[in-house]
């Protein structure tokens, strides 16, 4: 494991964003990918699909199966060339899905290659798999998604933390992810600086929403709250966070879930890769009203969703705490020191306390993780797919109440409880 920047060179003088014919001479190269698509590289279907803010994404099929090619681009795709855009965040990812896969194998795509010089990842093809955000909206309810996305969290998070890491290995890790900074200043002005104050990049339902916007930017406790995060999300080194765990970076069928697209990989606080899922699923929850037919039509479908919020954390708990009581072969804690039963006592003790903080950090983040996706550059297709703005404004505003209510408040939430109580009575209030 290096504790360098890429030793390699990502992308350079042959670096040039793929097209078809690109595509075909890429897989064609390798005799194990092109077996895996069967037939010939003039047979293959080659479809361009990204349809996020950063990269391009091909979807390849041929007679025998299909890959994914993700290939970074040097600009942010969202905005355009104005943007450059670090190439290496290829290479943080493929780094962040190798170390996911030795510790929950079965909850991330399996990947084939990385080609450094392209800055492409060659994966499998997931299918039936849609983006779990699609299916959120379209009010499908999956019965494995809390546990395996609380499996992945407390997995990825304990295992990459100085509970299980020797020290030694901790510091390469976060040496070697601290060269994802291009990635992380994404996250740093989007997420916890840019909905606070006038940024070019901002948009919002307007007008409906001028005055709340403008309530963000002159709410001095919420900014204290806001920055308070960002400082943690600068300085906590806890775990490697996939620095990016949205809905949208989550792939489901009925029976199988994979997390995707880790490119935002650093070493940071737990709650923050904790407080991103349950963030998402808040936002799926309050943009349900844009969407049912009727009123009421999805109170069920709502009652689902904050269930499975509710289930994320809990399930999360646990397995962390398992975890750690099992497996705690970091040099934090190192267990010789609390052998006799005072010690044993005063330890557990200490563990439950830092499941409360880790709670409180977390309903934080999650504030945060709402509010960008309303406020910033970046939003999410819940509230987007809402077209009459009157309608979606009315979603998006109980969501901003409830985000500044996580943020600001975020210690005196002190169970899942308290949050599902906050989150419903906040949906009941007139927009
Ligand atoms: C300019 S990139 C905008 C957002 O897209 C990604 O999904 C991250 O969330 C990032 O903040
Ligand atoms: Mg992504």
């Amino acid at each position: 494991m290096s504790a360098h920047a890429p030793s390699i060179r990502i992308g350079g003088p042959g670096y040039a964003p793929l097209a078809d014919a690109g595509i075909r001479a890429f897989i064609g190269e390798t005799p194990a990918l092109a077996a895996k698509l069967g037939g010939t590289p003039a047979a293959w279907q080659v479809r361009e699909v990204g349809d996020g803010n950063l990269n391009l994404v091909f979807i390849v099929t041929g007679p025998a199966g299909g890959l994914v090619v993700k290939q970074a681009l040097p600009y942010v795709r969202l905005v355009g060339d104005s943007w450059p855009l670090p190439l290496e965040r290829a290479y943080f990812e493929h780094e962040a899905l190798q170390r996911q896969m030795r510790h929950v194998p079965g909850l991330v795509p399996h990947v084939h290659l990385f080609d450094a010089g392209r800055a492409a990842i060659v994966m499998d093809f997931l299918s039936p798999h849609i983006i779990l955000r699609k299916g959120l909206i379209a009010a499908t309810v999956y019965p494995r998604i809390a546990d395996d996305l609380a499996t992945f969290a407390a997995e990825t998070l304990f295992r990459s933390s100085d509970l299980a890491l020797p020290a030694a290995q901790k510091h390469a890790m976060q040496a070697l992810f601290s060269h994802n900074a291009g990635l992380c200043k994404i996250t740093e002005d989007l997420v916890f600086t840019d909905p606070y104050r006038v940024a070019t990049l901002n948009r919002w339902t307007s007008p409906q929403l001028d005055g709340v916007a403008a309530d963000f930017r002159n709410d001095a406790a919420l900014k204290i709250a806001v920055q308070d995060l960002k400082w943690k999300f600068l300085s906590q080194g806890e775990a490697l966070l996939h620095g990016d765990l949205h809905t949208g970076s989550v792939m489901v069928t009925q029976d199988d879930t994979r997390v995707i697209d880790p490119e935002f990989a650093c070493v940071g606080p737990i709650g923050f890769d904790v407080g991103a899922m349950i963030a998402n699923f808040l936002l799926s929850f309050f943009s349900q009203e844009g969407h049912e037919t009727d009123k009421g039509a999805r109170d069920a479908y709502r009652a689902w969703l904050l269930e499975t919020t509710e289930a994320i954390w809990q399930k999360f708990e646990l397995r962390f705490l398992t975890l750690w009581r099992e497996h705690n072969s970091g040099d934090a804690f190192d267990a010789g020191l609390f052998q006799e039963r005072a010690s044993a006592i005063a330890l557990e003790n200490y563990r439950k306390a830092t499941m409360t903080r880790l709670f409180a950090e977390t309903m934080g983040f999650a504030g945060a993780k709402m509010a960008r996706r309303i406020l910033g550059l970046a939003h999410v297709e819940d509230m987007e797919s809402i077209a009459d703005p009157d309608r979606r404004a009315a979603c998006e505003k109980k969501a901003l109440r409830l985000a500044r209510h996580l943020m600001v408040n975020a210690r005196a939430i002190r169970d899942t409880a308290e949050l599902l109580r906050a989150a419903e009575d906040t949906r009941k209030e007139a927009a």
